[in-house]
């Protein structure tokens, strides 16, 4: 049964959004014009995936995973007038003002952007002798400021909260390895200037059937009336390979290392045919939420199959409900 959990944020009433199917039952749904980014929209593309998208002067704008034809992996900025039909730049972000080491980094994936304070800041896995958490901001979606990588390598899946925790910025990440990393838990670490990071803590490690493999942060946490909710990317070794499916939790509003509740079961894996067939079958990897505070809705963006980018739906007290009453600690 639904509670009457809200979410602690702005309205979006313009939020792409689509009612859930009659009889359909689980708390997450996908729009039915899925993929609402094709993996060619823009010509030097082999695939467009793993991306994040912000309200932004009234529209969206976002940033995006495109592996070009020569599969190097790049981030794009990207508008929109209604969050589901998107221009996408032809060329890659360029980003500026890094120190010379840390801008020479040969990879650019699986971005999120968050505002905080007064600007968006982007994190992605960017490469500095292996993998590292890159940041950025901007404030315009025209140019893009480099900071110093968050951690030394190896690490995926950097994720700023919206808001410092106490005094400090705050992010979850999951150290990794230099390959596909076959092992991984979340971690928290905090920072007084988004660029020292410290204070270290473990949040969250995988356990079993669709999440036995490893797990990593998803989209920013969705500050809540009970907590942080977060929606995270779990993995399961199969005989064929890996599968990605998503989960939730809600972490401790004030010190959100520690988890309040989680979810036994996945909300989305991989089902629907361009999650099963693309350059990687199975994969379903959120890295994006819109929400709506006053009508508690959230649009979830996610890669599907390495290959094309998804949208999918869910209500903020039923995803809450749904943490609580599927919780196993
Ligand atoms: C992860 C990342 C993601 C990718 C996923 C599935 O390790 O590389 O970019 O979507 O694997 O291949």
């Amino acid at each position: 049964m639904a509670d009457s959990q809200t979410i602690l944020g702005e309205a979006l009433p313009n939020i792409p959004w689509q009612d859930k199917p009659a009889g359909y039952v689980h708390p997450v749904w996908r729009y039915d014009a899925n993929p609402i980014i094709p993996r060619d929209l823009i010509g030097c593309a082999n695939s467009i995936f793993n991306s994040a998208a912000v309200p932004y002067q009234g529209a969206f704008a976002g940033v995006f995973r495109v592996d070009d034809r020569r599969r190097r992996m790049r981030l794009h900025a990207g508008r929109s007038d209604d969050g589901i039909a998107w221009r996408i730049e032809p060329e890659p972000i360029r980003l500026e003002g890094a120190a010379d080491e840390v801008a020479e980094s040969g990879h650019f994936y699986d971005p999120r952007v968050v505002w905080v304070e007064d600007r968006f800041y982007v994190t992605w896995c960017n490469d500095h002798h292996g993998p590292t958490i890159g940041m950025a901001w901007t404030k315009d979606f025209e140019s893009f400021h480099q900071l110093e990588n968050a951690f030394l390598p190896a690490n995926r899946n950097g994720v700023l909260f919206p808001r410092k925790i106490g005094s400090r910025y705050a992010m979850l990440s999951r150290p990794s390895d230099w390959g596909h990393t076959p092992f991984g838990d979340v971690f928290y670490s905090e920072s007084p200037d988004l660029e020292f990071w410290g204070r270290h803590r473990h949040v969250m490690s995988r356990r079993g059937g669709w999440e036995s493999l490893k797990i990593g942060p998803g989209p920013a946490p969705i500050e809540t009336t009970a907590g942080w909710l977060i929606f995270y990317h779990g993995v399961l070794l199969s005989c064929n390979g890996y599968v990605y499916s998503f989960g939730a939790a809600l972490l401790d509003i004030d010190q959100p290392w520690k988890v309040r509740a989680r979810a036994s079961d996945y909300l989305l894996s991989p089902q629907a045919l361009y999650e099963c067939v693309g350059d990687t079958p199975n994969v379903v990897f959120p890295c994006a939420t819109l929400t709506d505070a006053p009508s508690g809705r959230i649009a979830i963006y996610y890669g599907a199959a390495d290959t094309v980018t998804g949208l999918a739906f869910c209500q903020v007290d039923e995803i809450i409900a749904f943490i609580r009453d599927h919780n196993e600690p």
